[in-house]
């Protein structure tokens, strides 16, 4: 009879103690406003190479060159560009499957230049690239039209 009643006593407490907690627990949390403030700051990613869409400097333009295939054949629309730095070119594609790549050969000695971009596959895919070659004649290529003419010159002034 008494070990019956000290057991429910026990739970009883054991109740009381768990419904305390429940409520000390629900005063002492924050703000939701408060919480997102505590939040670690995520660290702004090492300074990335140029991917994604580009904004030209305070002056400068966005320049379209296409990237065409159709019955004419493969190339750049224009495929001679005179930009100055802090223009970005936006390659854009229009038909066909192509890529745009400042291939190291082409451009010997040349640091700095563009990384290649993926395959453009889908109309109206874009890859920005920002001009920050100093002055000089730069020279870029599909990679898989190359030899079919699909090559274009860029010329950078100040
Ligand atoms: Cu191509």
């Amino acid at each position: 009879m008494f070990q019956s009643i000290a057991v429910k006593n026990v739970r009883a407490a054991a109740a009381l103690a768990a419904l305390a907690a429940t409520v000390a627990c629900g005063g002492k949390t924050p703000p939701s406003g408060e919480s997102t403030a505590a939040a670690p700051t995520v660290a702004a990613p090492a300074a990335a190479p140029a991917a994604g869409p580009q904004t030209p400097d305070p002056g400068r333009r966005v320049i379209t060159v296409q990237l065409i295939a159709d019955d004419k054949g493969s190339r750049f629309e224009p495929n001679d560009i005179e930009a100055h730095r802090g223009d970005v070119i936006r390659f854009t594609l229009s038909l066909g499957v192509h890529n745009v790549d400042f291939l190291p050969d082409s451009n010997p000695g040349v640091k700095g230049l563009p990384a290649p971009s993926d395959m453009l596959q889908l109309a109206g895919q874009t890859y920005d690239v920002k001009v920050t070659l100093p002055k000089g004649h730069y020279y870029f290529q599909c990679d898989p039209h190359a030899a079919l003419g699909m090559r274009g010159r860029l010329e950078v002034e100040d």
